[in-house]
C-alpha cells in the first residue's frame, strides 16, 4: 500500500537524521500530503523515488575564518546544500544568523524545490549560509567575512549550476561584497548571484518581490472569494525586506497593516504603520523597533512576539522566521477573527499550526507557495543578465503579479482535483512535486 511506503520513508528518515528537527518538520508536512498523488502514479513509487528526493545531491560544509575590527580572528560555519537540479540549476537564498545549521538550511532547501517549481521557471532547489551574526557588525567586518565566505563558496557555484541569493541577513549589501569577491577569484559572471545592486545587473523589484508576492497572491485569493484588501486589517511579523514591502503593497490595496516585529519586539500601530518611519529604521540606519516608538510614541511597543498579542484582524503575514506561530498562537488568531493566514516567511507556522487554520476554514497559504514571488524574480533577474538587457519596472512586476496568480490557481485547482478544496498546503505539495518527479523520472532519478 502506497500509505505504507510514505510511513517507510518517513520512519527511515527519523531515523538516519534525528536530530534534525527542522529538516524533519518540513518533509513530515511534505509526506503527510503526497499519497493520494502517488496513488495515481505508481511509477513513482515502484523507483522509490521519495527516498531518492529526500536525499541532497550534494552537501557542503567549509570553515570561514575572518578578523573582527580588533585585529582578532574569528571563524564561523559556512554551506551550501545543493539538494535538487532536476528542473535547473541550484537556486535559494543565502541565510547568515546565528541560528543556522545543517537542519535549517535542509528544510530551507527542501521547501525551496517545490516553490521553484511552482513558479514553473528553470530553476532546481538549494539554499546556503553562515552561523555568522551580522548584528553589531561594522561594514568592514561584514565585508571581510563575506569575502572569506566567497572564496570557498566560488569552487561551488556557476550561473549554470547553482545561483545564491539573499535571505535572512543577507541584502544587497552583502550580495554586492559577494559579487566583489567571485568576480576577483572567477571572472565576471554577473549570472552566478541574484538579488545584486541595481547599479549593476540587479533587477527593477527583486527587493519588493517577496513582499508584494505574497500580497498578490492573497488578492488573487481574495478577489476569486468575491473581496478585496479594502479596509482590512492585516498583521505583519517582522520587519525586513519580505515584511517592508508587504506592508508597502498592502497600504497601496487598501488595506491596514497594524503591526510589524523584530527578535526583539513588537509594534502595534493601530493607525497604520509608518512606512517611511519604519525604512529608515530598518534599511538605512539598521536600528532595533524600540526606535519606532521614540518617533511615534501614539504605537505601542511590547517585547516579545506579535503572536501573543490579543489583537483583531482579518489577515495575519508571517514574515519573519521559522516556527514563530505554534498551536496555541493559531488558535488566538482564529478567535480574533483571522481568516486568511499567508505565509511571507518559510514555515512560519508550526504543522500543528498550520493544520488547525486548514480545519477551521482559514485560508492557509504556504510559505512554498505565497513567497514564491522573490525566487520568481530572482529567475527574472537570470534572464535579463544573460540577455544582458534590463527589463521595466511594469514589465518585472507585471510578471511577478502574473506568477503568483498562476501560483494561487494551481493551489487551488489541485486541491480540488484532489477533493482537499481550500488546502493549499496539500495542492502547492503535490503539483509542485509533480513537475520535480516527472523530471527526476524523465532523467534516469540521477
Ligand atoms: P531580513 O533579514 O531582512 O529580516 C528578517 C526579519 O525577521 C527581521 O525583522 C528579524 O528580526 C526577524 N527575525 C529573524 N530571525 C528571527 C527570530 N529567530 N526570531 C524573531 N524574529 C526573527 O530577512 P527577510 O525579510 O529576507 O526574510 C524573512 C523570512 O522570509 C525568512 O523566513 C526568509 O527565509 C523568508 N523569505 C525571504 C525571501 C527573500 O527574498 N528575502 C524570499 C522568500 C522567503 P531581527 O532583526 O531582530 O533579527
Ligand atoms: O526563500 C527564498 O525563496 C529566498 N530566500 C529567495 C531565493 C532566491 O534565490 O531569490
Amino acid at each position: 500500500m502506497t500509505v505504507d511506503y510514505v510511513q517507510a520513508i518517513k520512519e527511515q528518515l527519523h531515523e538516519k537524521d534525528s536530530n534534525q528537527t527542522e529538516f524533519l518538520q518540513a518533509v513530515d508536512e511534505f509526506l503527510a500530503t503526497v499519497t493520494p498523488f502517488l496513488e495515481k502514479h505508481p511509477e513513482y513509487e515502484e523507483n522509490n523515488l521519495l527516498a531518492i528526493l529526500t536525499e541532497p545531491e550534494r552537501l557542503i560544509q567549509f570553515r570561514v575564518p575572518w578578523q573582527d575590527d580588533q585585529g582578532k580572528w574569528q571563524v564561523n560555519r559556512g554551506y551550501r546544500i545543493q539538494f535538487n537540479s532536476a528542473l535547473g540549476p541550484y537556486k535559494g537564498g543565502l541565510r547568515f544568523h546565528p541560528s543556522v545549521n545543517l537542519s535549517i538550511l535542509k528544510f530551507l532547501a527542501f521547501e525551496q524545490i517545490f516553490k521553484n517549481a511552482l513558479t514553473g521557471l528553470p530553476i532546481g532547489g538549494g539554499k546556503g549560509g553562515a552561523d555568522f551574526d551580522p548584528k553589531g557588525k561594522s561594514d568592514g567586518e561584514i565585508m571581510r567575512f563575506c569575502q572569506s565566505f566567497m572564496t570557498e563558496l566560488s569552487k561551488h557555484i556557476g550561473p549554470n549550476l547553482d545561483v545564491p541569493a539573499g535571505d535572512i541577513g543577507v541584502g544587497g549589501r552583502e550580495i554586492g561584497y559577494l559579487f566583489g569577491q567571485y568576480k576577483r577569484l572567477c571572472q565576471y559572471d554577473a549570472g552566478v548571484l541574484t538579488g545584486k545592486p541595481l547599479s549593476f545587473w540587479g533587477s527593477l523589484i527583486r527587493t519588493e518581490a517577496t513582499g508584494y508576492g505574497v500580497v498578490y497572491f492573497v488578492n488573487h485569493l481574495l478577489a476569486y472569494n468575491k473581496d478585496s484588501f479594502e479596509g482590512k486589517r492585516v498583521l505583519v511579523s517582522g520587519s525586513g525586506n519580505v515584511a517592508i514591502y508587504a506592508i508597502e503593497k498592502l497600504q497601496q490595496l487598501g488595506a491596514t497593516p497594524i503591526s510589524c516585529s523584530d527578535s526583539n519586539g513588537t509594534i502595534i500601530d493601530e493607525a497604520g504603520i509608518d512606512l517611511d518611519l519604519l525604512k529608515e529604521i530598518k534599511e538605512v540606519k539598521r536600528e532595533r523597533l524600540t526606535a519606532y516608538k521614540e518617533a511615534r510614541p501614539e504605537a505601542i511597543y511590547v517585547e516579545g512576539s506579535l503572536w501573543d498579542q490579543d489583537v483583531a484582524a482579518e489577515i495575519a503575514l508571517p514574515c519573519a522566521t521559522q516556527n514563530e506561530i505554534n498551536l496555541e498562537q493559531a488558535k488566538q488568531l482564529v478567535k480574533n477573527g483571522v481568516k486568511v493566514v499567508a505565509e511571507g516567511a518559510n514555515m512560519p507556522a508550526t504543522l500543528e499550526a498550520a493544520e488547525y487554520f486548514i480545519d477551521n476554514q482559514v485560508h492557509y497559504c504556504p510559505g512554498k507557495a505565497a513567497n514564491a514571488g522573490g525566487v520568481a524574480v530572482s529567475a527574472l533577474e537570470m534572464s535579463q543578465n544573460s540577455q544582458r538587457l534590463t527589463w521595466s519596472k511594469e514589465e518585472v512586476d507585471q510578471r511577478l503579479e502574473d506568477i503568483m496568480k498562476n501560483i494561487y490557481e494551481t493551489c487551488r485547482d489541485t486541491a480540488k482535483e484532489y477533493d482537499a478544496e481550500n488546502n493549499y498546503m496539500l495542492g502547492a505539495n503535490i503539483a509542485g512535486f509533480a513537475n520535480v518527479a516527472q523530471a527526476m523520472l524523465q532523467q534516469g532519478l540521477v
